[in-house]
Protein backbone atom coordinates (compact mmCIF):
# COMPACT_ATOMS: atom_id res chain seq x y z
CA UNK A 1 0.00 0.00 0.00
CA UNK A 2 1.39 3.60 -0.88
CA UNK A 3 1.57 5.83 1.71
CA UNK A 4 -1.23 8.31 -0.17
CA UNK A 5 -3.87 5.33 -0.04
CA UNK A 6 -2.73 3.93 3.31
CA UNK A 7 -3.58 7.75 4.54
CA UNK A 8 -6.89 8.01 2.13
CA UNK A 9 -8.26 4.42 3.55
CA UNK A 10 -7.32 5.96 7.02
CA UNK A 11 -9.82 9.04 6.73
CA UNK A 12 -12.22 7.10 5.10
CA UNK A 13 -12.38 4.25 8.28
CA UNK A 14 -12.15 7.23 10.75
CA UNK A 15 -15.15 8.93 8.97
CA UNK A 16 -17.13 5.70 9.53
CA UNK A 17 -16.40 5.06 13.00
CA UNK A 18 -16.47 8.38 14.19
CA UNK A 19 -19.18 10.24 12.18
CA UNK A 20 -21.68 7.87 14.46
CA UNK A 21 -20.50 8.58 18.25
CA UNK A 22 -20.41 12.52 16.55
CA UNK A 23 -24.03 11.78 16.39
CA UNK A 24 -24.70 11.03 19.37
CA UNK A 25 -21.96 13.53 20.93
CA UNK A 26 -22.47 16.64 19.53
CA UNK A 27 -26.70 17.25 19.33
CA UNK A 28 -26.44 18.12 22.94
CA UNK A 29 -23.91 20.53 22.31
CA UNK A 30 -26.18 22.70 19.89
CA UNK A 31 -28.39 25.71 20.86
CA UNK A 32 -32.04 24.28 19.97
CA UNK A 33 -35.15 25.83 19.89
CA UNK A 34 -39.08 24.48 20.33
CA UNK A 35 -39.82 25.67 16.54
CA UNK A 36 -37.24 22.75 16.13
CA UNK A 37 -37.93 19.78 18.68
CA UNK A 38 -38.66 17.16 16.56
CA UNK A 39 -39.51 13.77 18.25
CA UNK A 40 -38.17 12.65 19.88
CA UNK A 41 -37.51 15.53 21.76
CA UNK A 42 -39.34 15.78 25.48
CA UNK A 43 -41.71 13.39 25.25
CA UNK A 44 -45.18 14.89 27.58
CA UNK A 45 -46.93 11.91 27.35
CA UNK A 46 -46.71 8.39 28.02
CA UNK A 47 -47.03 7.20 24.56
CA UNK A 48 -44.29 9.72 23.55
CA UNK A 49 -41.94 8.32 26.39
CA UNK A 50 -42.61 4.89 25.00
CA UNK A 51 -41.78 5.55 21.65
CA UNK A 52 -38.47 7.66 22.91
CA UNK A 53 -37.20 4.77 24.43
CA UNK A 54 -37.97 2.70 21.11
CA UNK A 55 -35.73 5.25 19.12
CA UNK A 56 -32.98 5.29 21.81
CA UNK A 57 -32.57 1.98 21.66
CA UNK A 58 -32.47 1.15 18.09
CA UNK A 59 -29.82 4.77 17.82
CA UNK A 60 -27.97 3.20 20.33
CA UNK A 61 -27.63 -0.73 18.96
CA UNK A 62 -27.40 0.74 15.26
CA UNK A 63 -24.15 2.72 16.81
CA UNK A 64 -22.57 -0.10 18.03
CA UNK A 65 -22.95 -2.19 15.38
CA UNK A 66 -21.34 0.21 12.70
CA UNK A 67 -18.62 1.07 15.38
CA UNK A 68 -18.36 -2.68 15.85
CA UNK A 69 -18.12 -3.80 12.36
CA UNK A 70 -16.36 -0.36 11.12
CA UNK A 71 -13.70 -0.95 13.88
CA UNK A 72 -13.06 -5.12 12.60
CA UNK A 73 -12.71 -3.49 8.99
CA UNK A 74 -10.65 -0.45 9.75
CA UNK A 75 -7.92 -3.24 11.91
CA UNK A 76 -8.41 -5.63 8.63
CA UNK A 77 -7.59 -3.72 6.81
CA UNK A 78 -4.39 -1.37 8.68
CA UNK A 79 -3.13 -4.52 9.49
CA UNK A 80 -3.07 -6.95 6.32
CA UNK A 81 -3.34 -4.82 4.24
CA UNK A 82 -1.06 -5.62 0.54
CA UNK A 83 0.94 -2.95 -0.60
CA UNK A 84 2.74 -2.82 -4.20
CA UNK A 85 1.68 -4.80 -7.17
CA UNK A 86 -0.27 -7.64 -7.06
CA UNK A 87 1.14 -11.05 -9.11
CA UNK A 88 -1.36 -13.61 -10.29
CA UNK A 89 -0.34 -16.34 -7.57
CA UNK A 90 -0.50 -13.75 -4.90
CA UNK A 91 -3.61 -15.11 -3.44
CA UNK A 92 -4.07 -14.80 0.51
CA UNK A 93 -5.06 -18.25 2.14
CA UNK A 94 -8.62 -19.66 1.70
CA UNK A 95 -10.56 -20.72 4.58
CA UNK A 96 -14.01 -23.19 4.04
CA UNK A 97 -16.26 -24.39 6.73
CA UNK A 98 -15.41 -22.48 9.90
CA UNK A 99 -19.05 -23.72 11.25
CA UNK A 100 -18.49 -22.30 14.42
CA UNK A 101 -17.63 -18.63 13.22
CA UNK A 102 -20.76 -19.09 10.51
CA UNK A 103 -23.29 -19.26 13.51
CA UNK A 104 -21.83 -16.95 15.29
CA UNK A 105 -21.98 -14.12 13.00
CA UNK A 106 -25.43 -15.49 11.84
CA UNK A 107 -26.94 -15.68 15.59
CA UNK A 108 -26.02 -12.50 16.57
CA UNK A 109 -27.97 -10.40 13.89
CA UNK A 110 -31.23 -12.60 14.67
CA UNK A 111 -30.69 -11.76 18.08
CA UNK A 112 -30.56 -8.33 17.45
CA UNK A 113 -33.42 -8.00 14.81
CA UNK A 114 -35.82 -10.35 17.41
CA UNK A 115 -35.35 -8.41 20.87
CA UNK A 116 -35.53 -5.11 18.60
CA UNK A 117 -38.79 -6.57 16.89
CA UNK A 118 -39.98 -7.65 20.62
CA UNK A 119 -39.32 -4.17 21.89
CA UNK A 120 -41.11 -2.63 19.35
CA UNK A 121 -44.26 -5.21 19.35
CA UNK A 122 -44.56 -4.51 22.95
CA UNK A 123 -44.64 -0.78 23.11
CA UNK A 124 -46.94 -0.66 19.80
CA UNK A 125 -48.94 -2.91 22.41
CA UNK A 126 -48.63 -0.56 25.38
CA UNK A 127 -49.62 2.58 23.09
CA UNK A 128 -52.70 1.16 21.54
CA UNK A 129 -55.58 3.06 22.48
CA UNK A 130 -57.06 1.54 25.53
CA UNK A 131 -60.89 -0.35 25.42
CA UNK A 132 -62.32 1.69 28.20
CA UNK A 133 -61.52 5.52 28.65
CA UNK A 134 -61.69 7.72 31.88
CA UNK A 135 -65.09 9.14 32.68
CA UNK A 136 -63.72 12.17 32.07
CA UNK A 137 -61.85 11.78 28.64
CA UNK A 138 -61.70 14.65 26.58
CA UNK A 139 -62.48 14.03 22.74
CA UNK A 140 -60.94 16.38 20.12
CA UNK A 141 -61.92 16.27 16.63
CA UNK A 142 -59.36 17.56 14.45
CA UNK A 143 -59.49 17.95 11.06
CA UNK A 144 -56.83 18.68 8.36
CA UNK A 145 -57.28 20.89 5.00
CA UNK A 146 -55.30 22.18 2.50
CA UNK A 147 -53.85 23.86 4.54
CA UNK A 148 -54.26 23.91 8.12
CA UNK A 149 -56.82 22.24 11.01
CA UNK A 150 -59.76 22.78 12.43
CA UNK A 151 -60.51 21.57 16.08
CA UNK A 152 -63.47 20.57 17.52
CA UNK A 153 -64.81 19.35 20.81
CA UNK A 154 -67.71 17.36 20.80
CA UNK A 155 -67.75 18.07 24.88
CA UNK A 156 -68.10 21.81 23.95
CA UNK A 157 -70.15 22.17 20.98
CA UNK A 158 -69.84 26.33 20.57
CA UNK A 159 -65.89 25.48 20.24
CA UNK A 160 -64.69 25.78 16.84
CA UNK A 161 -61.30 26.65 15.76
CA UNK A 162 -60.08 26.80 12.40
CA UNK A 163 -56.31 27.09 11.99
CA UNK A 164 -54.01 28.27 14.83
CA UNK A 165 -52.80 26.52 18.06
CA UNK A 166 -54.56 23.63 19.93
CA UNK A 167 -55.27 23.96 23.50
CA UNK A 168 -55.63 21.15 25.51
CA UNK A 169 -56.33 20.28 29.61
CA UNK A 170 -53.03 19.11 31.47
CA UNK A 171 -53.00 15.66 33.10
CA UNK A 172 -55.96 14.30 31.30
CA UNK A 173 -56.42 11.60 29.24
CA UNK A 174 -57.41 13.06 25.58
CA UNK A 175 -59.05 10.84 22.67
CA UNK A 176 -58.29 12.61 19.46
CA UNK A 177 -60.04 11.68 16.18
CA UNK A 178 -58.24 12.73 13.14
CA UNK A 179 -60.10 13.14 9.44
CA UNK A 180 -59.23 15.19 6.26
CA UNK A 181 -61.42 17.52 4.19
CA UNK A 182 -59.34 17.17 0.80
CA UNK A 183 -56.29 15.27 0.60
CA UNK A 184 -54.10 13.13 3.00
CA UNK A 185 -52.88 14.81 5.52
CA UNK A 186 -50.18 13.61 8.68
CA UNK A 187 -51.34 14.77 12.55
CA UNK A 188 -47.88 14.97 14.02
CA UNK A 189 -47.45 16.23 17.69
CA UNK A 190 -43.71 14.24 18.61
CA UNK A 191 -44.12 15.29 22.34
CA UNK A 192 -47.73 13.75 22.52
CA UNK A 193 -48.21 10.86 20.42
CA UNK A 194 -46.83 9.60 17.09
CA UNK A 195 -48.22 10.20 13.67
CA UNK A 196 -51.66 10.17 12.69
CA UNK A 197 -52.73 10.06 9.16
CA UNK A 198 -55.73 11.72 8.18
CA UNK A 199 -57.69 10.61 5.54
CA UNK A 200 -60.89 11.73 4.08
CA UNK A 201 -64.00 9.72 5.14
CA UNK A 202 -61.63 7.86 7.60
CA UNK A 203 -61.35 8.78 11.30
CA UNK A 204 -57.88 7.32 12.91
CA UNK A 205 -58.54 7.64 16.74
CA UNK A 206 -55.67 7.35 19.56
CA UNK A 207 -55.94 8.09 23.12
CA UNK A 208 -52.64 9.74 24.82
CA UNK A 209 -52.60 11.35 28.26
CA UNK A 210 -51.27 15.41 28.71
CA UNK A 211 -48.48 14.25 31.54
CA UNK A 212 -46.86 17.97 31.91
CA UNK A 213 -48.23 20.92 30.95
CA UNK A 214 -46.34 22.78 27.72
CA UNK A 215 -45.75 24.17 24.13
CA UNK A 216 -45.41 21.15 21.98
CA UNK A 217 -44.57 21.46 18.31
CA UNK A 218 -46.88 19.93 15.62
CA UNK A 219 -46.70 19.25 11.94
CA UNK A 220 -48.86 17.78 9.05
CA UNK A 221 -46.19 15.00 8.06
CA UNK A 222 -47.82 14.45 4.83
CA UNK A 223 -46.74 16.23 1.64
CA UNK A 224 -49.92 17.24 1.11
CA UNK A 225 -49.43 19.63 -1.83
CA UNK A 226 -47.90 23.61 -2.34
CA UNK A 227 -48.35 24.56 1.01
CA UNK A 228 -47.45 21.60 2.68
CA UNK A 229 -44.81 23.59 4.80
CA UNK A 230 -47.01 25.58 6.08
CA UNK A 231 -49.05 23.02 8.13
CA UNK A 232 -47.81 23.07 11.86
CA UNK A 233 -48.79 25.05 15.01
CA UNK A 234 -48.64 24.26 18.82
CA UNK A 235 -50.16 22.00 21.38
CA UNK A 236 -51.08 24.06 24.25
CA UNK A 237 -50.98 21.74 27.32
CA UNK A 238 -52.20 23.91 30.11
CA UNK A 239 -53.96 23.93 33.64
CA UNK A 240 -57.50 24.10 33.88
CA UNK A 241 -57.65 28.20 33.92
CA UNK A 242 -55.82 28.50 31.21
CA UNK A 243 -57.66 26.48 29.11
CA UNK A 244 -60.83 27.70 30.30
CA UNK A 245 -60.02 30.94 28.92
CA UNK A 246 -59.29 29.61 25.64
CA UNK A 247 -62.18 28.01 25.22
CA UNK A 248 -64.22 30.63 26.32
CA UNK A 249 -62.69 33.06 23.69
CA UNK A 250 -63.20 30.60 20.96
CA UNK A 251 -67.22 29.92 21.83
CA UNK A 252 -67.50 27.75 24.13
CA UNK A 253 -69.88 27.65 26.95
CA UNK A 254 -69.17 28.07 30.63
CA UNK A 255 -71.27 25.22 31.92
CA UNK A 256 -70.23 23.01 29.40
CA UNK A 257 -66.29 23.85 30.23
CA UNK A 258 -66.96 23.84 34.01
CA UNK A 259 -68.08 20.04 33.17
CA UNK A 260 -65.27 19.49 31.27
CA UNK A 261 -62.05 20.85 33.14
CA UNK A 262 -63.77 22.88 36.53
CA UNK A 263 -64.37 21.10 39.83
CA UNK A 264 -62.93 18.61 41.21
CA UNK A 265 -62.94 16.04 38.22
CA UNK A 266 -60.21 19.03 36.76
CA UNK A 267 -56.49 18.24 37.53
CA UNK A 268 -57.02 15.32 40.19
CA UNK A 269 -56.42 12.15 37.78
CA UNK A 270 -52.56 12.54 37.50
CA UNK A 271 -50.71 9.84 37.22
CA UNK A 272 -47.15 11.07 37.19
CA UNK A 273 -44.73 9.79 34.93
CA UNK A 274 -41.15 9.60 34.03
CA UNK A 275 -40.10 11.25 31.04
CA UNK A 276 -36.69 10.01 29.43
CA UNK A 277 -34.81 13.00 28.11
CA UNK A 278 -31.54 11.21 26.26
CA UNK A 279 -33.06 11.11 23.47
CA UNK A 280 -33.72 14.45 23.23
CA UNK A 281 -30.23 15.34 22.36
CA UNK A 282 -30.37 12.96 19.88
CA UNK A 283 -33.09 15.28 17.75
CA UNK A 284 -30.76 17.62 15.95
CA UNK A 285 -29.41 14.64 14.46
CA UNK A 286 -32.36 13.31 14.00
CA UNK A 287 -34.10 16.86 12.18
CA UNK A 288 -31.11 16.62 9.54
CA UNK A 289 -32.67 12.71 8.48
CA UNK A 290 -35.97 14.31 8.32
CA UNK A 291 -35.92 16.35 5.43
CA UNK A 292 -39.84 16.03 4.61
CA UNK A 293 -41.06 17.96 7.78
CA UNK A 294 -38.50 20.79 7.09
CA UNK A 295 -39.22 22.85 3.77
CA UNK A 296 -35.92 24.63 2.31
CA UNK A 297 -36.63 28.36 3.88
CA UNK A 298 -37.33 26.82 7.23
CA UNK A 299 -33.64 25.23 6.77
CA UNK A 300 -32.58 28.84 5.75
CA UNK A 301 -33.97 30.19 9.00
CA UNK A 302 -32.01 28.05 11.51
CA UNK A 303 -30.05 30.64 11.82
CA UNK A 304 -30.26 32.66 15.03
CA UNK A 305 -32.77 34.68 15.78
CA UNK A 306 -34.91 33.89 12.67
CA UNK A 307 -37.37 31.78 14.27
CA UNK A 308 -39.29 33.95 16.20
CA UNK A 309 -39.85 35.68 12.37
CA UNK A 310 -40.02 32.20 11.09
CA UNK A 311 -42.63 31.56 13.58
CA UNK A 312 -44.96 34.57 12.78
CA UNK A 313 -44.94 34.30 9.15
CA UNK A 314 -45.98 30.68 9.17
CA UNK A 315 -49.02 31.28 11.69
CA UNK A 316 -49.79 34.81 9.02
CA UNK A 317 -49.59 32.19 5.95
CA UNK A 318 -51.35 29.35 7.99
CA UNK A 319 -54.07 32.30 8.87
CA UNK A 320 -54.42 32.99 5.11
CA UNK A 321 -55.16 28.93 4.54
CA UNK A 322 -58.06 29.52 6.92
CA UNK A 323 -59.19 32.45 5.41
CA UNK A 324 -59.66 30.01 2.23
CA UNK A 325 -60.79 27.39 3.64
CA UNK A 326 -63.70 29.34 4.94
CA UNK A 327 -64.61 31.05 1.92
CA UNK A 328 -64.59 27.26 0.44
CA UNK A 329 -67.52 26.59 2.96
CA UNK A 330 -69.47 29.57 2.52
CA UNK A 331 -69.48 29.03 -1.23
CA UNK A 332 -70.30 25.54 -0.49
CA UNK A 333 -73.46 26.38 1.26
CA UNK A 334 -74.27 28.91 -1.39
CA UNK A 335 -74.14 26.59 -4.09
CA UNK A 336 -75.85 24.17 -2.11
CA UNK A 337 -78.67 26.36 -1.75
CA UNK A 338 -79.42 26.28 -5.62
CA UNK A 339 -77.45 29.55 -5.81
CA UNK A 340 -80.23 31.95 -4.42
CA UNK A 341 -78.58 32.33 -0.72
CA UNK A 342 -75.26 34.76 -0.80
CA UNK A 343 -72.83 34.60 2.34
CA UNK A 344 -73.25 38.58 3.95
CA UNK A 345 -71.08 40.70 2.52
CA UNK A 346 -70.08 41.59 5.77
CA UNK A 347 -68.87 38.36 6.96
CA UNK A 348 -66.58 38.66 3.38
CA UNK A 349 -65.38 42.00 5.06
CA UNK A 350 -64.57 40.18 8.05
CA UNK A 351 -62.70 37.90 6.69
CA UNK A 352 -61.10 40.58 3.95
CA UNK A 353 -59.87 41.90 7.17
CA UNK A 354 -58.05 39.36 9.13
CA UNK A 355 -56.59 38.77 5.37
CA UNK A 356 -54.97 42.11 5.44
CA UNK A 357 -53.98 41.74 8.98
CA UNK A 358 -51.80 38.80 8.04
CA UNK A 359 -50.43 40.38 4.95
CA UNK A 360 -49.19 43.48 7.18
CA UNK A 361 -47.52 40.71 8.98
CA UNK A 362 -46.07 38.97 6.05
CA UNK A 363 -44.69 42.43 4.98
CA UNK A 364 -42.82 42.78 8.10
CA UNK A 365 -41.21 39.47 7.63
CA UNK A 366 -38.05 39.88 5.61
CA UNK A 367 -36.45 36.28 5.76
CA UNK A 368 -37.41 34.59 2.60
CA UNK A 369 -39.47 37.11 -0.23
CA UNK A 370 -41.25 33.76 -0.97
CA UNK A 371 -43.78 34.63 1.71
CA UNK A 372 -44.48 37.60 -0.26
CA UNK A 373 -45.46 35.79 -3.30
CA UNK A 374 -47.76 33.17 -1.72
CA UNK A 375 -49.56 36.40 -0.19
CA UNK A 376 -50.04 37.65 -3.41
CA UNK A 377 -50.97 34.18 -5.13
CA UNK A 378 -53.57 33.53 -2.84
CA UNK A 379 -54.63 36.66 -2.49
CA UNK A 380 -55.88 36.27 -6.20
CA UNK A 381 -57.25 32.91 -5.77
CA UNK A 382 -59.21 33.88 -2.60
CA UNK A 383 -60.41 36.95 -4.89
CA UNK A 384 -61.01 35.57 -8.48
CA UNK A 385 -63.17 32.69 -6.01
CA UNK A 386 -65.11 34.81 -4.15
CA UNK A 387 -66.21 37.57 -7.02
CA UNK A 388 -66.99 34.12 -9.30
CA UNK A 389 -69.41 33.01 -6.45
CA UNK A 390 -71.73 36.36 -6.49
CA UNK A 391 -69.70 37.88 -3.53
CA UNK A 392 -68.82 41.48 -3.51
CA UNK A 393 -65.01 42.56 -3.65
CA UNK A 394 -65.22 45.91 -1.15
CA UNK A 395 -62.02 46.71 -1.05
CA UNK A 396 -58.82 45.27 -3.12
CA UNK A 397 -56.03 44.34 -0.76
CA UNK A 398 -52.70 45.82 -1.54
CA UNK A 399 -50.33 43.82 -3.33
CA UNK A 400 -46.60 43.27 -2.52
CA UNK A 401 -43.80 43.89 -4.17
CA UNK A 402 -41.50 41.17 -3.93
CA UNK A 403 -38.38 42.51 -4.95
CA UNK A 404 -38.69 45.30 -2.02
CA UNK A 405 -40.63 43.28 0.43
CA UNK A 406 -42.97 46.56 0.79
CA UNK A 407 -46.51 46.96 0.07
CA UNK A 408 -47.22 48.66 -2.81
CU1 LIG B 1 -51.09 18.53 5.28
Amino acid sequence: MTSRNRTLRLIVMAIVIIGPILLLVVPPLLPHHTQFAVWPIDPASPTASRLDRVWTIVTYVGVAVVVLVGGLMFYAIMTFGHSGPIADDDEPPQIHGNSRLEITWTSIPIVIVAVLLAIAISTLQLNAPPRVLASNTVQVNIRGYQWGWAYTFPQLPGLSVAVGDLHLPVNRTIEWRVTSSDVVHDWWVPALDGHMDAYPNHIERDVIYTSRAGTYYAQCSKFCGLYHWKMHNNVIVEPAAGFTSWALANGAKRADIDKLVGGATGATAAAPVSHTSFASHLGVAFYIFHHDVYAPYQKGAFAVGATNRARSATVAASALGAAIHEIDQAIAAAESAGGTQRAPVASLASLRSIYQTDRGELAKDSINKMHLEDANSQTAQFESKASSSGFTIQEKAPSYNVATTSAA
